[in-house]
């Protein structure tokens, strides 16, 4: 029997018999529905944060339902680990519209109470998507430059086998 045909063997046999009980998400993400999430424990920029994860084979996390908000803020809320996390959504190409990387439109959202406000301090722009620990962690609109932890985020790998 040949090498690779042995492989290909292993392989299914793998994915019948332990595809449950192997990792979904790298070391350090946590699973949750089809996502991976790695709440990071460095802190930096968003363009930092946006490079830091694209390293590690994800993008900034795209909150796109109430669940998926609840599990990450819950989270978050835990961990008390950071004033606030970065996600993946500017409104640095027009102001006041808001898109997750890629330009798609933030179907759900859940800001703050005055939020999106566009300003924190007189000389800062609110451009950034966060979640604020001020606030349990809604989403507030904050300056791209400040320095904060973030979330990244990526699909679940759903085998083991890939050639
Ligand atoms: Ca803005
Ligand atoms: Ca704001």
């Amino acid at each position: 029997m040949s090498p690779g045909l042995v492989f290909v063997l292993l392989c299914a046999l793998a994915s019948v018999t332990a595809a449950e009980d192997r990792p979904r998400c790298p070391r350090g993400f946590l699973e949750h529905g089809s996502s991976c999430y790695w709440f990071s424990n460095i802190e930096g920029s968003f363009a930092e944060a946006s490079s830091y994860c694209q390293f590690f084979g994800s993008h900034l996390a795209r909150i796109t339902s109430e669940d998926e908000d609840d599990y990450l803020r819950s989270r978050a809320n835990e961990e008390k680990g950071s004033i606030g996390y970065w996600l993946g959504a500017t409104d640095l190409i027009k102001e006041g519209e808001f898109m997750w990387e890629g330009g798609v439109p933030l179907n759900y959202t859940n800001w703050a109470p005055g939020e999106p406000n566009n300003e924190m301090h007189p000389e800062q722009s609110g451009h950034c998507l966060m979640l604020q620990m001020t606030t349990g962690y809604k989403w507030n609109d904050n300056d791209c430059i400040k320095k904060t932890k973030f979330i990244c985020e990526r699909k679940v790998s759903m085998c083991c086998c890939k050639h």
